[in-house]
């Protein structure tokens, strides 16, 4: 990708820190900044695609590494039992800001209905 590093590549490469609470070959957990749920974390691959139809599209596999990653969190975070919400904002209309595909893992209390 010929785009500038985005803020997540310099997290993973540990460049700037970050409340990492999961990690494994190919992803990356770690706390969002701006919290929007009780629990809101965020997983990455950590090779980075634009979104995630072009991780889709790129490297089944590693979507797969990225929900099993989600799965993990919720596991780690006490999220299994009530339950929680996997989310990828993608691209202007659903506000994504930051151009490497993350997962959002929101839980921890009960979330509103989704939408506007
Ligand atoms: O989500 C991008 C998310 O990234 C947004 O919820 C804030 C979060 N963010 C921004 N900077 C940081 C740092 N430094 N650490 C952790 N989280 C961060 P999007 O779906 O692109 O809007």
């Amino acid at each position: 990708m010929s785009d500038a590093d985005t803020l997540f590549e310099r997290i993973i490469a540990r460049e700037i820190p970050a409340d990492i609470v999961h990690e494994t070959e190919t992803t990356l957990a770690f706390r969002d900044i701006q919290p929007q749920a009780t629990t809101h974390v965020l997983v990455v691959p950590k090779k980075r695609y634009r979104n995630v139809a072009e991780l889709a599209a790129a490297d089944p596999q590693l979507l797969a590494d990225v929900i099993g990653t989600a799965a993990k969190v919720a596991e780690l975070e006490g999220l299994t039992e009530n339950g929680y919400r996997v989310v990828f904002n993608t691209d202007a209309h659903a506000g994504q800001t930051v151009f490497h595909v993350h997962a959002h893992v929101l839980g921890g209390e009960q979330l509103g209905h989704f939408g506007r």
